[in-house]
């Protein structure tokens, strides 16, 4: 799956090679998972890949957030089970595994859970090992990219913010609180996004801009040489609906959700 990852992420980045502006290119997608057939008042949020697992995030009428794990395989997602965010976390917007490591983001608490997955999977448990909170609004979505070897978070506030916002994962790992003066690089972006992911030198970002959703891929040593999404921009590509929220990818596909359908969705095979 690694060797046709880096196949996929080739192309995508060949793409916009060929041109001097960013390629868009559209997709077509299919559902695979109704998320209303779990609980009529779940809603989509986040969404990652750990092995064959689909962790998932649904927000219950902002009563509570519920993680869900899925189990996946070729064209399939199967339900496995769920369980309950911490009460705080009534809103579970963005997800970021790294290595054993579930990082997810609530855009209502405005704190960065470690989620222990070998545990939550093999014992059906949420433990959570540490968190910290954001001395920020509305923290909608976070990705962990590397910076010069070091590992930053870097978040976004959907509706308050244009700019994606990084600092040290050493600075928040012990708890507490960040303050803003911690921020050590910023970065202009389009409003809203409501996803990030990122693998290798690319960082994919889903955004709902007025009811338009898009998946963008960037460049990452560009981005962070140019201050700007924009600058770094190699492909668009569109979103499966109107309302669409966290992303990320499975073997050569892209898996997302849609606040509006209430569906999870996979795209085509990138790689053909
Ligand atoms: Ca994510």
């Amino acid at each position: 799956m690694k060797k046709l990852n880096k196949i996929l992420f080739s192309l995508l980045g060949f793409l916009s090679i060929l041109s001097a502006s960013p390629v868009h290119k559209d997709i077509k997608w299919v559902k695979l998972f109704d998320v209303k057939s779990l609980n009529e008042s779940y809603v989509p949020q986040a969404i990652d890949v750990y092995k064959d697992y689909v962790l998932f995030s649904v927000h219950a009428k902002d009563a509570k957030s519920v993680l869900i794990v899925f189990k996946k395989s070729p064209g399939k997602l199967e339900y496995l089970f769920e369980v309950d965010m911490p009460n705080e976390a009534t809103h579970t917007s963005d997800f970021n595994v790294l290595g054993d490591i579930l990082y997810a983001i609530d855009y209502a608490s405005n704190k960065i859970y470690e989620i222990d997955i070998p545990t939550l999977i093999n014992e059906q448990k949420l433990v959570i090992n540490d968190g910290f909170y954001l001395d920020m609004a509305r923290t909608g979505s976070l990705a962990i990219i590397d910076v010069d070897g070091e590992p930053y978070v870097f978040i976004t506030q959907f509706i308050l913010s244009n700019k994606l916002k990084g600092f040290k994962l050493s600075e928040v790992k012990n708890g507490g609180t960040l303050d803003t003066d911690k921020i050590e690089i910023e970065i202009s972006n389009h409003r809203f996004v409501q996803g990030l992911f990122v693998k290798y030198n690319m960082l994919l970002i889903s955004t709902n801009n007025w009811g338009i959703d898009t998946i963008t891929i960037v460049d990452i040593p560009k981005m962070l040489k140019t201050k700007s999404v924009e600058d770094a921009t190699l492909t668009t590509m569109n979103a499966p609906f109107k309302m669409v929220e966290d992303l990320t990818i499975y073997g050569n596909t892209i898996l997302t959700s849609d606040e509006e359908s209430n569906y999870i969705y996979e795209s085509e095979d990138l790689t053909k």
